[in-house]
């Protein structure tokens, strides 16, 4: 019951943050599941079902806050069916191949409906580097809006530098800050933009440390929060009470060895997430439409009914 080494090095790349970004880890263990598949020389169904589950749990295992990594293994694992090997080997290639489709599409959806609330002028404000938010901005310059961001760098990872690459190429003129500016900038903002690792069934979201004290400062400037998530980023289990942990991450990310040993003796804590409270969020941008953050729930029991299993578990 070998793992396919695309496996080991796609959990390799999720922990070390090489694979990073909600939608992005949930394709790559899409995508390290089907090779599985296709790599698999099990003999028999049970042999065959029992890798999928472990090459699961090691995708799972990873980091902990981002739901589109169970929701994606969920996707894959619930299809896999058939008698045989090969019948479960193409249910396996098949669902990880429409579930990279989903994600795509979702995004472009979500992008058009997010633009929608762009003006011609308009500045954003981005915090870290989310795929979906930057597919609403994409999708209102190429409707020939003008749009400009004001982009926080994001300590300790500096996500904020993909987000201004990514933004410049795309043609808006960007303002790069760092983090504590952004207050004072938020006077020139029309719009926070930012996405979600995960949305909870009260509507919370939980994204990018720094995201919660961003969406206070914007509420009491006066300026829209808004959250571009696709429908992969709602959280089954909060529907039943189960809340959302948060990552906490290796203290090397905020000092290194050398000035570790210059500080000596002090704590450092370094937590990868925070949750905004719903009544902080304008709108949440999914593929399905915008959502005040209060009634996301319906939207939540639509597409989970009253809960999911884990399947790698059973
Ligand atoms: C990334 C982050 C992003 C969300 C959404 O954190 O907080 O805002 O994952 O991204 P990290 P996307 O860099 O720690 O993974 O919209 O691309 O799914």
């Amino acid at each position: 019951m070998d793992r396919h080494p695309t496996v080991e090095a796609t959990a390799e790349d999720i922990a070390s943050m090489e694979i990073r970004g909600a939608a992005t880890i949930g394709a790559a263990a899409a995508a390290a599941l089907r090779e599985q598949a296709e790599s698999s020389d099990a003999e028999t169904p049970e042999a065959f079902r029992a890798e999928l589950r472990a090459a699961a749990r090691r995708l799972h295992e990873t980091r902990p806050t981002a739901v589109s990594l169970p929701n994606s293994l969920r996707y894959v694992l619930r299809r896999m069916d058939g008698t045989d090997v090969p019948a479960l080997r193409s249910s396996v290639v098949d669902a990880a191949t429409a579930f990279e489709v989903r994600l795509d599409r979702a995004q472009s959806q979500l992008g058009a409906i997010g633009a929608n609330r762009l003006q011609d002028g308009d500045v954003v404000m981005t915090h870290c580097h989310s795929t979906d938010a930057l597919a609403c901005v994409e999708a209102a310059v190429e409707q020939g809006k003008h749009v400009e961001a004001i982009v926080k760098e994001t300590r300790p990872r500096l996500q904020g530098h993909i987000t201004a690459r990514q933004l410049r190429e795309m043609g808006v003129p960007v303002t790069l800050i760092v983090d504590n500016a952004a207050r004072r900038y938020l006077d020139d903002a029309d719009h926070v933009l930012v996405g979600a690792d995960a949305i909870a069934a009260d509507g919370s979201v939980i994204n990018k440390i720094g995201t919660s004290g961003l969406a206070v400062n914007a509420r009491e400037r006066g300026v829209p929060i808004v959250v571009a998530a696709q429908t992969i980023k709602l959280h089954p289990a909060t529907m039943t009470g189960h809340t959302v942990e948060i990552e906490m991450r290796d203290e090397r990310e905020v000092v290194d060895d050398e000035e570790r040993a210059t500080i000596g003796g002090i704590e450092v804590e370094n937590p990868a997430f925070d949750v905004t409270p719903p009544r902080y969020v304008d709108a949440i941008v999914t593929e399905s439409g915008q959502f005040p953050p209060e009634s996301i729930v319906t939207l939540m029991r639509e597409l989970f009914g009253d809960g999911v299993a884990d399947p790698w578990l059973d």
